[in-house]
């Protein structure tokens, strides 16, 4: 079978499911939310991660029909779980360009965060600094609907990509995620620390809080904390797993 057809059968067969990455508090190390990253339950190819066929998807527009699976098992997982915890948490997902330009999709993506009455900041976007950077007032527009419905914006794999600073200034974003490779060498490098502090001091300007991403050390920690970057994800604090796991994990580490 080819890989898109497939993908479309998976999707009706509901073989799309959603794992749960914590993101951390640098200072204190709790709990401050998770990221969504789609998984594909291959019958017989196993667990397969997002490289291995959302381009593929992309390529045959079934972005939006995939996007749809995770919002929705997205916003279950918050809707099980928070009323569970006493302390506020954002829930983050992905969504790229193709889905943030399908009015439909959007229109759905609103309805159903607003129907989830969540407080304000509990959903994050991300998209990636490349989206961030396409020249497009639909898409734009469709960003500040979404805000307007309590959702916080953040510029993923920020760092990789070809950033205009002139145009990220004029979007209304809240979070920006530093990309893995800007940290690797962090504590071991000082150029690379100065780069993370002059970056982190640019969103500082910016008002935007940072996640530090892919952080596996207690070294490159030590530095986050030096320069008092607010939030960290990676596997030192916890890999993504399953989002019926979360819940438990969670009790078990706040
Ligand atoms: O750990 P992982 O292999 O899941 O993530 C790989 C990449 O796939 C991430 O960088 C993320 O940007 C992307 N990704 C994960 N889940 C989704 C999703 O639901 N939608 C989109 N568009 N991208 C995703
Ligand atoms: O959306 P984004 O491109 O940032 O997706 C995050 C990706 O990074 C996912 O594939 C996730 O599994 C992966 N990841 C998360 N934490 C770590 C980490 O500490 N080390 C490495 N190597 N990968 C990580
Ligand atoms: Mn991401
Ligand atoms: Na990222």
């Amino acid at each position: 079978l080819e890989l898109a057809a497939e993908i479309r059968s998976a999707v009706e067969q509901d073989q799309f499911s959603i794992f749960l990455q914590p993101q951390f508090f640098v200072a204190t190390g709790q709990v401050s939310g998770a990221e969504a990253l789609v998984r594909w339950n291959h019958p017989t190819r196993g667990l397969l991660r997002p490289d291995m066929f959302l381009p593929v998807a992309a390529g045959a527009g079934l972005l939006p029909e995939i996007g749809r699976l995770v919002v929705r098992k997205t916003l279950a997982s918050a809707f099980e779980i928070l009323p569970r915890v006493d302390v506020p948490l954002t829930f983050a997902m992905n969504l790229s360009v193709d889905e943030l330009a399908d009015e439909a999709f959007v229109e759905e993506l609103l309805w159903q965060i607003d129907g989830a009455n969540l407080l304000p900041g509990t959903i994050e976007i991300e998209i990636t600094e490349n989206t961030a950077m396409t020249d497009g007032a639909a898409i734009e527009r469709q960003l500040e609907r979404l805000r307007q419905v309590g959702t916080r914006l953040a510029i993923d794999d920020f760092g990789v990509g070809y950033s205009n600073l002139g145009r990220l200034k004029g979007l209304a974003f809240d979070t920006l995620k530093l990309d893995r490779s800007l940290l690797q060498d962090v504590g071991e490098d000082e150029e690379a620390e100065n780069l993370m502090a002059t970056i982190l001091a640019m969103a500082q300007v910016m008002k935007a809080d940072v996640v530090a991403e892919g952080i596996e050390t207690r070294t490159q920690l030590s530095v986050l904390e030096k320069y008092h970057c607010r939030y960290y994800q990676g596997y030192l604090g916890a890999r993504p797993m399953p989002a019926e796991r979360f819940a438990t994990w969670l009790l078990a580490n706040m």
